[in-house]
């Protein structure tokens, strides 16, 4: 009979919206669309996003992924990765005779933009990220002279301007939202007339799972966040489940990592996934947890998302000469016919 009452109680809370954003999407067909349209092999700079399933799927399909693009040989294509790159690394591109194809999300390039108006106006830019992280590179690389990285609340202490009155906090996109907004707030506390970002810099998605994973977090006995140890948004889910009154909460690529003594004691089991996350992994630990009697899934809607983003402007050029030249050829077709 206790037994029975145990396994009644068993269940999944699965977090929505969780898995892919509109500019990881993008990314990764746009590897697999100049992998089609070119043939392989295509270089990609750094993972076109931080996920290993990902990254091996392309591998096998004929991306090379490298770390420079010094790498790249002469004359061949390379693909900037969805966390976007510095000026820098265009011009070193373009003296590498190399091809490119820019697949950075365009919420990242509206980062970029912000610092480069904000530099041009002379600001102090206060970058909130995470040192070393490739996006802070690649923002940071717009204007070096003019932005300082601010890495979380303890680093407040440690920021100097030049001009009190002419400083402004932008942000990586992929941050927590709590702890953001207290660093920002410390920032205040030291520079009282810091101005904000004209619109949030933490993007659409990161937004909604972290509320997403808010939801059922409370709710949750252990949360289960799908995603790569290096994805910055799928590492903070693990941190806001956790604040958020999880007992527990684990980041797995695969299901196979998950660890049966994680179940003890456990009724609801929370499961969500970083943006860089396909859902076939989701439904790998779905499954691996039904096998173990947790079946009955209950989704935790937190918002709805319905945006896109066409594809990088050198692939939309390519396809269209490409779709042109079949029509063109159907075209000669039927008039032959
Ligand atoms: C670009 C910008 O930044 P993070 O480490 O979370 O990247 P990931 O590749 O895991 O997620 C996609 C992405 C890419 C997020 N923001
Ligand atoms: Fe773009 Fe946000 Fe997705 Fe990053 S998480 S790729 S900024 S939509």
């Amino acid at each position: 009979m206790e037994g029975m009452t145990a396994a009644a109680a068993r269940k999944v809370l699965l977090a929505a919206p969780r898995g892919y954003c509109a500019g990881v999407d993008r990314a990764v067909i746009a590897v697999e669309k100049a992998l089609e349209q070119y043939g392989a092999p295509v270089y990609v700079r750094h993972e076109i996003v931080h996920n290993k399933y990902v990254v091996q799927t392309l591998e096998k399909k004929g991306a090379i992924f490298v770390e420079e693009t010094e790498e790249v040989p002469e004359g061949n294509i390379v693909i900037f990765s969805a966390h976007g790159v510095a000026p820098v690394v265009h011009e070193e591109a373009a003296r590498g005779k190399l091809a490119t194809i820019d697949a950075t999300c365009p919420l990242v390039t509206k980062v970029h933009k912000e610092a480069v108006r904000f530099a041009k106006d002379d600001y102090d830019i206060l970058l909130i990220g995470h040192e070393g992280h490739e996006e802070v590179i690649g923002t940071s690389g717009e204007a070096p002279d003019h932005i300082t990285l601010v890495d979380g609340p303890g680093d407040v202490g440690n920021v100097t301007v030049r001009d009190e009155s002419k400083v402004v906090w932008l942000s990586q996109t992929t941050l927590s939202v709590d702890e953001t907004m207290e660093t920002v707030d410390a920032l205040k506390g030291r520079f009282p007339q810091l101005i904000s970002p004209p619109s949030d810099d933490i993007c659409y998605a990161t937004q909604n799972r972290q509320i997403a994973v808010k939801q059922m977090g409370a709710d949750a006995d252990l949360v289960i966040v799908v995603g790569s140890k290096n994805s910055s948004n799928s590492v903070r889910l693990v941190e806001v489940a956790l604040g958020a009154g999880a007992r527990a909460a684990h980041l797995v690529d695969f299901a196979d990592e998950i660890d049966e003594a994680w179940l003890e004691g456990v009724g609801t089991v929370g499961v969500t996934s970083g943006a860089s996350v396909p859902e076939i992994l989701v439904e790998g630990v779905l499954e691996w947890l039904a096998a173990r009697g947790y079946g009955d899934v209950e989704t935790i809607t937190a918002a709805q998302e319905s945006i896109t983003f066409s594809l990088p402007k050198e692939l939309r050029r390519d396809l269209r000469a490409e779709a042109a030249a079949a029509v063109s050829a159907e075209g000669d077709g039927a008039r032959k016919a």
